[in-house]
């Protein structure tokens, strides 16, 4: 029978909650062992000891439990239209382009049956984001659920192309990101992701990204400052219950890492921290509100090894 050992578990983190991203960090920089029943992360089932034959029956399927809610805690989300014993079903895959359309859809539970009941995740039941595969033309969306489990969506899929859709959501305390493609039929003019830079603007906002450049596989902090017409932007308002909102997608097959905002210490400054899996280019799209609208700010960010 297969063991997962501490060392197994540290190799396959991807990312985690912020909380348990710093959790982790804390944990593998002293070098102990990584405990979920430590970090709250929900197992208490001690992994990596031996294990006598009368135990074996029911270790297993514990076992078998925590991978699985390991995978979908740490393995990073967004790469399948099904898993963890859920699915995404999209009734309307296909989008006229620039036409305004909806998009319906249900999360299909282990049962088999739609999901009725959602927790509360940053103040809402269900994140939709939708982006061309080539990472052009970002939507951060919050459908409506219906008393039968479907989810509605006012979508415009603004240029031909195929599209991911992300729905993020949580069921009894455990996190899914499943992903469907979208398709706006035309002639598809694909967009390299932009140089990477330290700054942008953004509706006449310039955000700064500060910090040491990420490393992959560590707990990475990523600063950006705002700030307007060469003033600090020091009243910046909560947008989902934070200072700010980032999403994070790899190149490549578009990965998705949700990262949600440290603490913020310094007006004008929204922190996070953000685990990124592996080497290589992300896009980050940076949300946060001010004068009343959200405003996108997005980034390509380099992760070396
Ligand atoms: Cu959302």
């Amino acid at each position: 029978m297969e063991k997962l050992t501490s060392l197994s578990d540290g190799a396959r983190v991807g990312f985690f909650g912020l909380g348990l991203a710093v959790a982790f960090a804390a944990a593998f920089l002293l070098g102990s062992a990584f405990d979920p029943a430590e970090t709250g992360a929900g197992g208490s089932h001690q992994e990596g000891g031996g294990h006598s034959a009368a135990h074996e029956r029911s270790e297993e399927t514990e076992m078998t439990a925590h991978r699985e809610h390991q995978a979908t805690e740490t393995a990073p989300g967004g790469l399948a239209v099904a898993t963890g014993g859920y699915a995404l079903r999209v009734a309307s895959t296909h989008l006229e382009p620039g036409e305004p359309g909806k998009l319906r859809f249900q999360i299909e539970g282990p049962d088999g049956e739609a999901v009725r009941e959602f927790d509360r995740l940053h103040e809402r039941e269900m994140h939709l984001i939708v982006v061309r595969r080539d990472g052009a033309h970002f939507q951060h969306l919050h459908p409506e659920l219906d008393p039968g489990g479907t989810w509605t969506a006012a979508l415009t899929l603004p240029a031909a192309g195929v599209y991911r859709a992300f729905a993020d959501f949580a069921v009894d305390g455990d996190d899914q990101t499943l992903a469907a493609d979208l398709f706006a039929s035309g002639r598809f003019e694909a967009q390299p992701f932009p140089a990477s830079a330290a700054v942008v603007e953004t509706d006449g906002y310039e955000l700064r990204l500060e910090g040491a450049p990420p490393l992959a596989g560590q707990p990475a902090e990523l600063r950006f400052s705002v700030s307007r017409d060469g003033r600090e932007v020091s009243d910046l308002q909560d947008y989902l219950g934070a200072k700010g909102h980032l999403v994070a997608l790899r190149e490549g097959d578009l990965a998705f890492l949700h990262v949600h905002p440290d603490a913020q210490e310094e007006p004008g400054v929204i922190p996070f921290t953000a685990h990124f899996p592996t080497p290589g280019r992300y896009r980050l799209y940076l949300q946060f509100q001010h004068d009343g609208e959200v405003r996108t700010a997005e980034y390509t960010l380099a992760v070396r090894r």
